[in-house]
C-alpha cells in the first residue's frame, strides 16, 4: 500500500525535536484504539508559521486483517514527543475507503 501525506505545522514555533507519524488501517474515519498499524515514519523537525514534511511510504498490508473496506488514518506526534497548543488536531483521515485484500 502506498501512503502519501504532507505533516503541516500550524503553529507559530518550531517543533523543537523530531517526532513520529504513524499509520493505521480503519473501518471508521476516527483513529481509535482497535485500529491496525500499518507504519510510520520519522520526521526530524517541523519549522514554525506552516512548515511542512510530504512523503510517500510504501508500507506492508497486514497479515490477517479482515476483508473489508477500510480508511488509512495518519496521526501525528504518536508517541507525544512534542508538546504542542493543540494536541487535538493531530490525525487525518484518507477521505473514502478502499477494499482489502
Ligand atoms: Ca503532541
Ligand atoms: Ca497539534
Amino acid at each position: 500500500m502506498i501512503v502519501s501525506d504532507t505533516e503541516i505545522n500550524s503553529g507559530n514555533q518550531a517543533s523543537g525535536g523530531a517526532f513520529t507519524v504513524s499509520y493505521y488501517l480503519s473501518s471508521d474515519n476516527v483513529y481509535g484504539t482497535g485500529d491496525t498499524f500499518l507504519g510510520s515514519r520519522t520526521i526530524s523537525g517541523l519549522a514554525g508559521g506552516s512548515g511542512t514534511n510530504s512523503a510517500t511510504n510504501t508500507f506492508a498490508i497486514p497479515g490477517g486483517i479482515a476483508v473489508g473496506n477500510y480508511y488509512v488514518i495518519a496521526v501525528s506526534d504518536s508517541g507525544n514527543a512534542i508538546s504542542e497548543s493543540n494536541e487535538t488536531n493531530n490525525s487525518l483521515s484518507t477521505a473514502g475507503t478502499f477494499s482489502l485484500p
